[in-house]
Order: C-alpha cells, then sequence, then structure tokens
C-alpha cells in the first residue's frame, strides 16, 4: 500500500527509549522523519537535556509500551513532556516555547518584536500551508487522482519560498537559523517521499544541504535513525 508507513523512512532498530543525557528533564514523543524532527532538532540547537520516545502513531503505543492516547488525546506527535509532567502539543507551540526558554541559542527574536512577528508569519505558513497540504498525500486512502493536487499545491508554497531564499541568505529570515529553519528543513525533506524533485528549486535544495549540515541536525538523524539527506 503506498506510503502505508508515512514516517518510518528507514526501519530503526533501536527497540528502547533513546536517553540523549542521563540527566534529561524533558521527553520529546517523536515519530522517525516526522513533523516531530522540528522541536528535536531545536532541542539539541538549545543545548536542552532531554530524552526521546518513540511513537507509533498508527497503533498509538510508545516503544514502552505506553498508551500514546493517554498522553496525548489528539493522537499526534510532537509532544513535549516538561520537567514537571506538564504535556505541549502543537508543534510551533513547542517550537516556540524551547526558542523562548533558551534565548542563549538565539533560536527566536524576542516576543512582541517585529522580527518575531515575521518569524510568526513563517511558523504558522509553513504549519498550515506547507505541512498540512503533505498529509492527504500520506494518507492510504487518497485516490492516486488527488495526489497532483496536493503536490501542486506545495509547489506554489515552496515557489514563494525560492523567491525568499533567492536573495542569497543562509536561512529563511536572514543569516540566523531559527526555529521556522528547523521546520522548513523537516517539511522539505519530505520531498523524495512524496515523490517531489527540490531540483525545481535550487535555492531550496542548496538550503537544504545547508542545514543537513549543521551538527544538531546530524545528530538529530542519528538519533531517530534517518537515512541522511543527499
Ligand atoms: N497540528 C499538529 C499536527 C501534527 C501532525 O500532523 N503529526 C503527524 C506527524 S507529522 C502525526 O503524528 N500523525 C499521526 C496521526 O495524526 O494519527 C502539529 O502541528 O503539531
Amino acid at each position: 500500500m503506498r506510503n502505508s508507513l508515512p514516517y518510518t523512512f528507514r526501519s530503526g532498530t533501536g527497540t528502547v527509549a533513546t536517553p540523549v543525557s542521563g540527566d534529561a528533564r524533558v521527553k520529546l514523543y517523536f515519530a522517525p522523519g516526522a513533523c516531530s524532527l522540528a522541536p528535536h532538532i531545536i532541542l539539541r540547537e538549545a543545548g536542552v537535556r532531554f530524552s526521546l520516545e518513540r511513537v507509533d502513531t498508527r497503533a498509538k503505543m510508545t516503544e514502552t509500551g505506553a498508551d500514546f492516547l493517554a498522553i496525548n488525546p489528539k493522537g499526534y506527535v510532537p509532544v513535549l513532556m516538561l520537567d514537571d509532567g506538564e504535556i505541549v502539543t502543537e508543534g510551533i507551540v513547542l517550537q516556540q516555547l524551547i526558542a523562548d526558554q533558551n534565548p542563549q541559542a538565539n533560536l527566536a527574536p524576542p516576543r512582541g518584536s517585529k522580527e518575531r512577528r515575521k518569524l510568526e508569519q513563517w511558523l504558522v505558513f509553513l504549519a498550515t500551508e506547507v505541512h498540512k497540504a503533505h498529509i492527504p498525500l500520506f494518507w492510504p486512502g487518497t485516490p492516486e487522482s488527488a495526489r497532483p493536487l496536493f503536490i501542486a499545491k506545495i509547489g506554489q508554497r515552496y515557489d514563494l519560498i525560492e523567491k525568499t531564499l533567492s536573495d542569497d541568505r543562509a536561512y529563511l529570515t536572514g543569516e540566523t537559523f531559527t526555529i521556522a529553519d528547523a521546520y522548513l528543513f523537516t517539511l522539505a525533506n519530505w520531498a523524495q517521499r512524496v515523490e517531489m524533485d527540490l531540483a525545481k528549486w535550487p535555492y531550496l535544495e542548496r538550503y537544504m544541504q545547508r542545514v543537513a549540515r549543521r551538527p544538531a541536525v546530524e545528530a538529530a538523524f542519528e538519533a531517530e535513525e534517518l537515512k541522511r539527506p543527499a
């Protein structure tokens, strides 16, 4: 069945929870290569101590046998469990929380600033226009005839991103890597999976290579047992 296992980009061998630090204060529930890769990269960029727990989003079970719906009734990753047990869901909320709690990492401008509003617009654009446009492509029941429509819509969004990157900026909002870059990288990394060729967007393609070389990204790929991007 086509794309019946949307987020297992490479079958992982790990079957136990993956402690990243012996003194982890927070836990990220993730599925390999899914949108949870964005907060995973951000946690590493921010130097946060955290642990990982893999989720089977179809079976709604975690790798330790926990009922995932009891952790997040919405049934999807990412989920961040804070050190006091608070459960936080919704990717762009997690991303901003990690950035705001670790301002030294410079992953988001201060709240209320003009620069922050620009970043927030990118985050919402990525969540609602790019991320969500991919989801039907992962559903096993999506008719073949509908796939080109979704792919064309994602392509339109990449056209805009390409135009933004075409002034040779290193990252989406300029020369500084932000949480929006972790998110865009995670989403555009699905291109092969949904049979899109990023060569059509050369600035985006080069951007992907640039972000892939960041140590935090390499470490996140290794921890999620993902195949390294080309
Ligand atoms: N609104 C959520 C959507 C998260 C989402 O789409 N998660 C996907 C992985 S990328 C998932 O876990 N899907 C499994 C499911 O919905 O059953 C967010 O932005 O965090």
